[in-house]
C-alpha cells in the first residue's frame, strides 16, 4: 500500500488485556487450564451441563467488572476519538474495556461477558448477575438465558460488516493475539491480498506472524501508546 492511511481496522485479542489482570486462553496459566476447553466453550458443552459453564461465565463476568483499561484500551480510545477516517476496533475479547477506556467504534467478534442471550424469544439484554441463578428473561419470561458468547463450532458476529471494513482497509493492526482461532485468525490474509499494510503488536510472534508486513514485539501497554502516538 502507498499514499496516505484513512481506513484502520484494529484486531485486539485477550493479550490487550492481560495487563489489565485478565488472563489469556493459551499462556501456561490461561483460563481453559483448569477446564476442559470442549465442556465450556461449545454449544455441546453448555447443553450437556449447563451449570458449569454459566458458573464459569458468572466468574468471568464479575473478573470483567473487577478489572480497569490499562494504557493500550486508552490509547486506542484516544485514536477513535481523533480519527477522522474510517476507524473499527474488532474485539475478540468479552470484556469492555475498550468501551471503559471511551472507545465507540468497537465489534465484538465472540460475544461479549456483559450481555446475556435468550434463546427462546433471541432477545439480548445487558447483564452483570449471575445467570447460574436461572433468572427469567426480561422479554419473555421463559429461562432460556446463556451468555451471549461465540463458543466453537459458532458463528461469530458481524462476520460482514468485518469483511467490508477489511477490504476498504489501508492499514490492519492485530494488538494481543496469538493467531490460533479462525476465522479471525485468517484476517490477515484477507488484509494481505487486498493490498492492505499488516502490522503485529504482540508480546511474542504469533501463530500467523510471516503474515504481517511489521511486527513489533513487547507488552501491549507500552507498544499500543508508542504506536498511536
Ligand atoms: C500479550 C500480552 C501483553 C499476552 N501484551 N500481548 C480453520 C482451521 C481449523 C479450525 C477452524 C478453522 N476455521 C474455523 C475453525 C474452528 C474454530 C477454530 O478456530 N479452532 C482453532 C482452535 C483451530 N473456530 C470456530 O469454531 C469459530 N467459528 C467458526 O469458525 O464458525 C464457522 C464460520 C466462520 C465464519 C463464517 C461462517 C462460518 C468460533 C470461534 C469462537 C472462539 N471463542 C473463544 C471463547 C469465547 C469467549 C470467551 O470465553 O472469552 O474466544 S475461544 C478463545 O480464543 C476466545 C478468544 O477470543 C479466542 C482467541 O484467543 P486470543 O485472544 O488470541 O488469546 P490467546 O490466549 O490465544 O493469545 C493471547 C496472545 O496475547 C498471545 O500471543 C500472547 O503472547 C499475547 N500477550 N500478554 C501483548 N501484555
Amino acid at each position: 500500500m502507498s499514499g496516505p492511511i484513512r481506513n484502520i481496522v484494529i484486531l485486539s485479542g485477550a493479550g490487550i488485556s492481560a495487563e489489565s489482570g485478565l488472563r489469556t486462553f493459551r499462556a501456561s496459566d490461561g483460563l481453559w487450564e483448569d477446564h476442559h476447553v470442549e465442556d465450556i466453550a461449545t454449544p455441546e458443552g453448555f447443553r450437556r451441563d449447563p451449570a458449569l459453564v454459566q458458573r464459569f461465565y458468572d466468574d468471568r463476568r464479575a473478573q470483567v467488572r473487577a478489572a480497569q483499561p490499562n494504557p493500550a484500551h486508552v490509547a486506542l480510545a484516544r485514536l477513535d476519538r481523533e480519527w477522522s477516517g474510517n476507524l473499527l476496533i474488532v474485539t475478540q475479547n468479552i470484556d469492555d474495556l475498550h468501551e471503559r477506556a471511551g472507545a465507540a467504534r468497537v465489534l465484538h467478534i465472540h460475544g461479549e461477558a456483559l450481555s446475556a442471550w435468550c434463546t427462546a424469544c433471541d432477545a439480548r439484554h445487558r447483564w452483570n448477575d449471575p445467570l447460574s441463578d436461572t433468572p427469567p428473561c426480561p422479554a419473555c419470561g421463559t429461562t432460556a438465558l446463556r451468555p451471549d458468547i461465540v463458543w466453537f463450532g459458532e458463528i461469530p458476529y458481524r462476520m460482514d460488516d468485518i469483511i467490508d471494513a477489511i477490504d476498504r482497509a489501508d492499514l490492519f493492526v492485530s494488538i494481543g493475539t496469538s493467531g490460533a482461532v479462525y476465522p479471525a485468525a485468517g484476517f490477515v490474509q484477507q488484509a494481505g491480498a487486498a493490498g492492505v499494510r499488516t502490522l503485529e503488536l504482540n508480546l511474542e510472534r504469533s501463530q500467523g506472524s510471516q503474515w504481517f508486513d511489521e511486527s513489533r514485539l513487547g507488552p501491549a501497554s507500552t507498544l499500543v501508546p508508542q504506536w498511536v502516538d
